[in-house]
């Protein structure tokens, strides 16, 4: 397997700064991409462990929704002491999945893992006991996510759970402003310059939409949700488990 690189791919001028795309580029560097522009990854990533064994039910299916490298899916594969249980990664990225599935074949976990290039929209979701939807749901077109949101509520089991990690938006005001600044400075500690931070948050617009957690906790109860709530939040970056 190719070793991780760090993520240099803003870190010069770029004549234009196109859409991201989780590419092959991005693929190399994604690690240290993730673990250095996200607040609280790792313990989040941590923390799906934890739910997952809490949460997963025998003779069911645990979804990791946009899996990349398969980073909360090996998190639930070293917890999940429930029997018969079935982790199904997806991702609509080919070159993510194909490292996904040499993170998987290296990695000694004894549950089953299957692996799915597609969109997330077009998999059949069945028998659920835990969907993770880690930072990719904002991904994906607003008027698409109700659509993606009813179908994990319905095939989750009585007692299942979504797990929704996403960048959030707040209402204009003082408070907008300083979380994005706050999560700025975080990246600048994190090794990212001025430059970096500008250009990909440039590639990013009209790609990542953000929306605000009372809308998100809104659209939870619309398609049935009983309950759901912030478990994990640093700044601009949270994320919310929602029970059946
Ligand atoms: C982690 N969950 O490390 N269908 C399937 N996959 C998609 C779709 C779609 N429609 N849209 C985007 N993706 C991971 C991190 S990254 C978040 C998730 C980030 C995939 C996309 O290819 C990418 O791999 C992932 O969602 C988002 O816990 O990079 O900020």
């Amino acid at each position: 397997m190719k070793k991780d690189q760090a993520d240099t791919i803003f870190a010069n001028p770029l004549d234009k700064v196109s859409g991201f795309r989780f590419d092959q580029q991005v693929v190399d560097v994604f690690p240290d991409m993730i673990k250095r522009s996200v607040p609280g990854y790792t313990t989040i990533i941590s923390m799906i462990g934890n739910l997952a064994e809490r949460y997963a039910q025998s003779d069911s299916h645990c979804y990791d929704l946009g899996c990349s490298l398969g980073a909360a899916t090996l998190a639930m594969r070293h917890r999940i002491q429930a029997s018969n249980c079935t982790l199904v990664g997806v991702d609509n990225s080919p070159a993510m999945i194909e490292r996904c599935q040499q993170v998987m074949a290296a990695d000694s976990g004894e549950l089953n893992v299957e692996l799915i290039c597609d969109e997330l929209q077009s998999v059949t979701l069945q028998a659920a006991s835990v969907v993770v939807l880690n930072f990719t749901l904002q991904f994906i077109d607003v008027a698409e996510r109700p659509v993606i949101l009813q179908r994990i509520y319905d095939a989750l089991l009585p007692g299942g759970v979504l797990i929704l990690s996403e960048k959030v938006a707040f209402d204009e005001g003082p408070h907008h402003e300083l979380m994005i600044e706050l999560h700025h400075n975080l990246k600048r500690s994190n090794g990212y310059s001025d430059l970096e931070i500008a250009q990909k948050r440039s590639s990013l617009e009209n790609v990542l939409i953000p929306e605000t957690l009372d809308l998100h906790r809104e659209r939870l109860k619309s398609v049935g949700f009983s309950s759901s709530d912030v478990w994990f939040q640093c700044f601009n970056f949270a994320s919310l488990i929602a029970i059946k």
